[in-house]
């Protein structure tokens, strides 16, 4: 028996868990139904199926005497609590590399869409601005302008190879040195931030990293810096880019993701020069089947005995 923590849209994974497996979807009983519902069937779950962002607490797996595996539908495993799994021997898998395209992709569209005020452009010709004729303030063009790239692991790197083809200058910050990449390492994040107009986040979230592009981070990246974050909120000290922001300390934003998901501070939304997406980064009809297979797929690999297809270490 397993738990489903969130519906996949792809029909077919759907279809596979309830051929497999006998599931107890919490996603479709109300959410102040949801603690009863668990405590209903957590005697006799052996697996659960999450997502990244609610992964899996302390509390919900002390619930699940016979619990074995923690399938994840994402990359980011930085909501499974490891010491509360890893005592008892319980697997957790995820979906590395399916869903690398398509964040990366995300992450342009939004860079993109700061840099050219996309979504402010179409709110004037929609409030016919356009035809009234007012003025538009012209944007900045990306060559030559540098992009540094926070966190170069599979989705960093395909940021950075589509970057390098709008003319940007690339570096890149993590705290180890990545072998192999020709992306220059910047010393430090602050100096990271310093030497680019485009900050892009893209690593992991937890606590190594929460808050880390902190008030300094973005004065450093500027009046004319863009900050693009399509990896967890946790990396970022959300008031003070709010701050930032609102005093033009900082120039733009772009984010999918946010400290406290699904609300966004009205401080944000409030502000004309930031882009919002609802963490749709691997949202894609494709995508989002590949991940779900990926969780079919080491769910029944457990099951039948068989080594896991991507196990997080
Ligand atoms: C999804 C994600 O939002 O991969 C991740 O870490 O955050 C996203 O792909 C989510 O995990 C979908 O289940």
């Amino acid at each position: 028996e397993i738990l489903v923590m969130a519906a996949s849209p792809s029909m077919s994974v759907m279809a596979q868990l309830e051929q497999h497996f006998v599931c107890h979807h919490v996603w479709q009983v109300a959410p102040d139904g949801r603690a009863a519902f668990i405590a209903g069937v957590a005697p006799n779950v052996r697996g659960v199926a999450t997502t990244g962002m609610a992964g899996i607490g302390a509390a919900l797996a002390a619930q699940l005497p016979r619990l074995e595996i923690v399938a994840v539908n994402g990359i980011g495993v930085d909501a499974v609590d490891f010491a509360a799994l890893r005592p008892r021997g319980i697997r957790v898998t995820n979906t590395p590399g399916v869903l690398t395209d398509d964040v990366a992709d995300l992450a342009v569209a939004l860079l993109l869409a700061a840099a050219r005020r996309i979504p402010s452009l179409d709110r004037y010709v929609r409030a016919g601005q356009w035809q009234a004729g007012m003025p538009v303030k012209p944007a900045r063009a990306l060559r030559g302008k540098v992009a540094g790239i926070y966190g170069f692991g599979r989705i960093g790197q395909a940021v950075a190879a589509r970057l390098a083809a709008f003319g940007l200058q690339l570096r890149y910050w993590q705290p180890n040195v990545k072998e192999g990449v020709t992306v220059p390492r910047a010393a430090s994040l602050l100096d990271l931030a310093r030497d680019s107009d485009y900050l892009v986040v893209c690593a992991p979230g937890g606590a190594a990293t929460r808050a880390t592009v902190d008030a300094a981070v973005l004065d450093a990246l500027g009046p004319e810096g863009t900050l693009v974050n399509i990896a967890r909120g946790s990396l970022v000290d959300e008031p003070a880019l709010a701050d930032a922001l609102a005093d033009g300390r900082l120039g733009a934003a772009a984010l999918d993701v946010f400290a406290d998901e699904p609300s966004v501070p009205a401080a944000l939304t409030a502000l004309p020069n930031v882009v919002l997406t609802p963490h749709v980064g691997s949202l894609t009809v494709e995508t989002r089947h590949a991940m779900g297979q990926l969780v079919v797929d080491n769910l029944l690999a457990h099951f039948g005995g068989m080594p896991l297809l991507t196990p997080v270490a």
